[in-house]
């Protein structure tokens, strides 16, 4: 999209070629809904795939598998290789420090339980504090309630302000001689708030505490060093970033990622095995048992060297421009409230319109082929906080378009005049 920054109610320029960018999504020209054309605007949910993703799956399954890790046979090697390597295209991608910091998981869902259990449930006991905030998605809240359950671990929560910011104040004094560990959100799914996390990690430290970061929303929309960061854990998933479904990351320090005990026993994270003693592999492979999703990691692969290829920079700059001119677009409606008005938000915008209920909107929005998801957004607590039961939720990525966020303002307005 290039139309100038000419101020109010104007779409700015962005750096990318949109039209070229699109062209790579086949699903977004492919899929008429109602009639109309595809508006996809529920990529915080999934993201849609380009084909250099969907075509790395065909090249690998025509080509380079078997099984890995394995076989001294030429495509065990093949397939071995191409998994070696999307583990460092993802050590570099979050620039961490050695390759084996990096651990294949089934999604981010699977990366927090895996802390949960194998650091947690091994270093944590009764009347430990664990701090999370009232932004967390149910991923990051469930776990730890698991081993509250098991264990008599203590959950504190940091709270939010009228915005949808963590306050920082009211974090910091949460920490205290039983505080074990801290698990937060870097970006919210419900609101768009992006957490001020190397503030947040600075002050779990300063207190002594490790911490793990939820990257689900962040690593598609912004450029995520854990090095710079310093966090002890950091974990996304694959399908929002472009890749497929069925993959996920966690990076752990090296340091504390030995210590730990593996989260599920069976072929591949064994050194030896007898009936009296089983000796660990090392890391990562302590923590893949089992055959992995090998033709997922490498698609996942194929998609940070599409992103990057595009570049985060770009990409943010884009996104940010459709936020505010959706904001700005939206808000001039009138009669629609829009949650999380955090100053630092990534391209999320949660609405209620008037007192229609947010399923019935995304109804009516499907209706005019415009895809927003509704509901909680596996995010309760943050509806609780609002005092709403759901809301509808439009979060954009870097192939949406300013026409698109005409057509989502279009079908909302459609909607008033419905419920008039
Ligand atoms: N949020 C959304 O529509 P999985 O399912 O494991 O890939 O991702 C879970 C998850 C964890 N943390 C955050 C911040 C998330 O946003 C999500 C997934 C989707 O907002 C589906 S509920």
């Amino acid at each position: 999209m290039n139309a100038p920054a000419v101020g109010p109610m104007t779409p700015s320029a962005s750096t990318l070629d949109i039209a070229r960018i699109r062209a790579d999504f086949p699903i977004l020209s492919a899929v008429t809904v109602n009639g109309k054309p595809l508006v996809y605007l529920d990529n915080g949910a999934s993201a849609q795939m380009p084909r250099q993703v969907i075509d790395r799956l065909v090249r690998y399954h025509t080509h380079e598998h078997a099984n890995i890790h394995r076989g001294v046979h030429y495509l065990s090697e093949t397939a071995t290789n191409a998994y070696e390597t999307a583990r460092k295209t993802v050590q570099r991608f979050l620039n961490a420090k050695e390759d084996r910091e990096i651990i294949f998981t089934a999604n981010v869902t699977d990366s927090i339980n895996l802390v949960a259990h194998s650091y947690g449930g091994a270093f944590l006991s009764a009347g430990d504090e664990v701090v999370i905030t009232h932004l967390e998605h149910h991923a990051n809240i469930v776990p730890w309630q698991m081993l509250r359950d098991e264990k008599g671990v203590k959950l504190r929560v940091a709270p939010i302000n009228d915005a949808g910011e963590v306050i920082l104040e009211e974090y910091e004094k949460l920490f205290n001689a039983r505080t074990k560990f801290v698990s937060i959100t870097h970006v919210s799914n419900a609101l768009g708030t992006i957490n001020p996390v190397k503030a947040m990690i600075d002050i779990a430290h300063r207190h002594g505490v490790p911490i793990m970061i939820d990257g689900a929303q962040a690593v598609q929309h912004m450029t995520v060093d854990v090095q710079a960061l310093e966090c002890d854990f950091y974990a996304f998933t694959g399908h929002k970033l472009y890749g497929p479904t069925g993959i996920g990351v966690l990076y752990g320090k090296a340091a504390l990622l030995e210590k730990m005990r593996p989260h599920r026993g069976g072929g591949d994270m064994i050194l030896s095995v007898t009936f009296e003693k089983t000796t660990y592999n090392t890391i990562p492979f302590k923590f893949e048992a089992g055959t992995p999703q090998i033709a997922q990691a490498i698609q996942l692969a194929a998609a940070i060297d599409y992103v990057n290829a595009i570049g985060l920079t770009s990409i943010a700059q884009h996104e940010q421009a459709l936020l505010s001119y959706a904001t700005e677009r939206i808000n001039s409606l009138g009669g629609v409230r829009i949650y999380g008005e955090a100053k630092h938000k990534s391209a999320v915008i949660s609405f209620y319109v008037g007192d229609v209920h947010p399923h019935d909107v995304g109804t009516l929005l499907n209706g005019e082929g415009v895809a927003v998801r509704t509901g909680h957004h596996c995010a309760q607590p943050v509806m609780q906080r609002f005092g709403i039961p759901a809301t509808a939720r439009a979060s954009f990525a870097f192939y949406n378009t300013f026409e698109e966020v005409d057509a989502l303002v279009t079908a909302i307005s459609k909607v008033q005049k419905l419920f008039d």
